[in-house]
């Protein structure tokens, strides 16, 4: 049996969707009398989680071990059903499908989720020395496959010269395609959180993303009207902050949205195959129509539309990102191989044992 009150959790970003999952969910739990809770994931630690009510909750096995299987794990932002056991701990034993996962690979080609019902990503990063289109455009790869709204939010416009703020802003979007949203703001005026309103519907979810030390923190703390994340200073000689956020959390704005804080991506690389990767560069999608070559590269070939549109070192930066979605698919491809086959001969030993012993027991 499943309890919860959809007007009171929509205000934390349930929707109609995500709770008729729930309820499937739980008409499917073996124990139907079991009272069961809707709940969402507010911060991740290595050995649980917190719930939306502050209680801390452990990951019951199975969903650790089912999760896994399908190369999942829970993110800050799940939606989970969650019981009391007899000492009043709280386990969280289903884990309600997503409507929006962001996730990222690390070196391997292990996918991580990062988090999961973002109606809203803001990729911050500072006009200091942390500028760079580049990790901007990677970043943009990263929430293009979820039907998610992307704001670039440009921090520190109050300690760096107007010149190079202007220029700076000027270089980007004319480098990213027209209609992509670009905000300037100092991440720690007051008034930087109405600027941002448009994109903080009550009962959506908004995430932070970007470097650290490129305000994010700084930036959930303008929002919130207090300071409750902690922020960083940053060393001084190369604008890189230290990592002062160490696991993602979820806050609820005055205004009625949830603003999850996450700590720096070290590896930042992209999930998702050609989509996402076209999502990122509807650009180039559109200029390679018009190509000469239908298949063409957009390399050496003559004629291509798209090396003349676009600015060059996007389109480096796109080959560059093509490149590694490509490789991390195929390592995917290769482990995947390897597990069937690891199963395959797991079984083939279990059978020789079973025959041996039947033997024996003759
Ligand atoms: N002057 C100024 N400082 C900022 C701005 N944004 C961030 N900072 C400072 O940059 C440092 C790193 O910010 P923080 O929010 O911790 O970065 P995070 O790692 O992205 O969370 C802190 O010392 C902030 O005060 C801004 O827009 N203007
Ligand atoms: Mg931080
Ligand atoms: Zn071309």
């Amino acid at each position: 049996m499943l309890e919860f009150e959809f007007s009171a959790l929509a205000a934390l970003g349930l929707t109609p969707v995500l709770a008729s999952r729930a309820v499937e969910l739980d008409l499917e739990c073996r124990d139907a009398a079991e009272l069961r809770h809707l709940m969402r994931i507010v911060e991740e630690h290595r050995d649980g989680v917190v719930l939306h009510d502050g209680r801390p909750a452990r990951v019951a096995l199975p969903l650790q071990r089912s999760l896994a299987d399908r190369g999942h794990a829970l993110a800050v932002g799940d939606w989970v059903l969650m019981k009391a056991d007899v000492h009043g701990d709280a386990w969280v034993v289903q884990r309600v499908p997503p409507t929006s996962v962001i996730a990222r690979r690390d070196a391997a080609g292990r996918r991580h989720p990062v988090v999961s019902n973002v109606d809203v990503a803001l990729l911050v990063m500072g006009l200091d020395d942390d500028f760079n289109a580049r990790r901007i455009e990677r970043f943009l790869a990263l929430v293009a496959d979820g039907g998610i709204v992307t704001a670039i939010v440009l921090t520190k416009a109050d300690v760096m010269p107007p010149a190079v703020v202007a220029e700076r802003e000027a270089t980007l979007r004319a480098r990213l395609p027209a209609g992509t949203t670009v905000i300037v703001v100092n991440a720690l005026a007051a008034h930087t959180a109405q600027l941002l309103q448009p994109l903080l519907a009550s009962g959506s979810t908004v995430v932070m993303l970007g470097s650290s030390g490129a305000g994010k923190s700084t930036l959930t703390n303008t929002l919130l009207g207090a300071a409750i994340q902690d922020t960083g200073e940053v060393r001084t000689h190369d604008s890189r902050g230290k990592h002062t956020t160490t696991s993602r959390s979820l806050h609820r704005l005055p205004g009625g949205a949830c603003v999850i804080d996450t700590p720096g991506l070290r590896t930042l690389r992209p999930d998702g195959g050609e989509t996402a990767l076209a999502g990122a560069f509807p650009d180039i999608d559109a200029l390679a129509a018009r190509c000469r070559f239908r298949d063409c590269g957009h390399g050496a070939e003559p004629g291509c539309a798209v090396r003349e549109g676009v600015d060059a070192d996007r389109l480096r930066n796109f080959h560059k990102l093509g490149r590694e979605l490509r490789r991390d698919s195929l390592s995917l491809l290769e482990r995947q191989r390897q597990l069937a086959a690891w199963k395959a001969r797991g079984r083939a030993t279990r059978e020789r044992m079973r025959q041996k012993r039947g033997v024996a027991g003759d």
